[in-house]
């Protein structure tokens, strides 16, 4: 006989990702990381921006690196000697607060000031799975369309940095960066949206800035 599935046994795996995730945010405050969420679209740029944030910014850095198949994205990061966790999702798109946490006892946490989460690359399922993180970095590029944030506005309500990258190839796919960022802040009015290449180094020092600000607002 067909069964029904119960609706409640999705809402329950809801909250206790909201207490998990919590659980996380206070395991990061004891040992006083910053931990930032970068979701986004597939190959809008999440790791190299990252890459260049190691490169670039004056802190211990960690990072998580969560996908399908983690070991792509996690050998990048390993080529720039900072802790690296891969986190295989398989079939999941986007990482949960339970799988964060178990990536936190294979980093030296204590050694660590900022922790880079990247994300599966998906604008839709990640939004509602909180990990802990203090902030979200949503990266899109132009060559997704220039229509992607008004198709998936979820993602952009709950942002606190927005990163527009490829800036470089806007006029060759035809993108209206400007749009993209009005339609950002049709849904979301305050947040700082940044329009960077990772080609050229637009935009780069922007982001730096933003995060060095939450960091002291957060006061870790
Ligand atoms: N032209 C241009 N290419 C870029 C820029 N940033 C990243 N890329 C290229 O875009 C491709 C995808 O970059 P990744 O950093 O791997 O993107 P990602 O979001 O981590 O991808 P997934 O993890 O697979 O979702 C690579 O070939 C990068 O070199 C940019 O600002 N301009
Ligand atoms: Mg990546």
């Amino acid at each position: 006989m067909h069964k029904i599935a119960e609706v409640e046994i999705q809402h329950d795996i809801m909250l206790a990702n909201k207490r998990l995730a919590k659980k996380n945010q206070k395991i990061l405050n004891k040992e006083k990381v910053f931990a930032i969420d970068v979701l986004g679209a597939i190959g809008s740029g999440k790791t190299s921006l990252i890459e260049n944030l190691i490169n670039e910014m004056d802190h211990q850095i960690g990072v998580i690196a969560g996908d399908v198949i983690s070991k792509f994205d996690a050998g990048r990061f390993k080529q720039h000697n900072v802790p690296v966790v891969g986190l295989n999702t398989g079939k999941e798109c986007h990482l949960d607060a339970h799988l964060v946490e178990h990536a936190f006892s294979d980093l030296p946490l204590d050694e660590i000031d900022i922790l880079f989460i990247e994300n599966v690359g998906n604008l839709i399922c990640p939004v509602d799975f909180d990990l802990g993180s203090h902030i979200r970095m949503v990266v899109i590029s132009v060559s997704e369309g220039d229509d992607t944030v008004e198709k998936h506005p979820l993602i952009f309500k709950d942002a606190d940095l927005v990163v527009i990258n490829k800036v470089d190839i806007a006029e060759a796919v035809g993108a209206d960066q400007e749009k993209m960022v009005s339609d950002v802040h049709s849904l979301n009015p305050e947040v700082k949206v940044i329009k960077t290449s990772l080609k050229t180094g637009q935009g780069l020092q922007d982001i730096i800035a933003s995060i060095e600000s939450f960091i002291k607002e957060e006061q870790i």
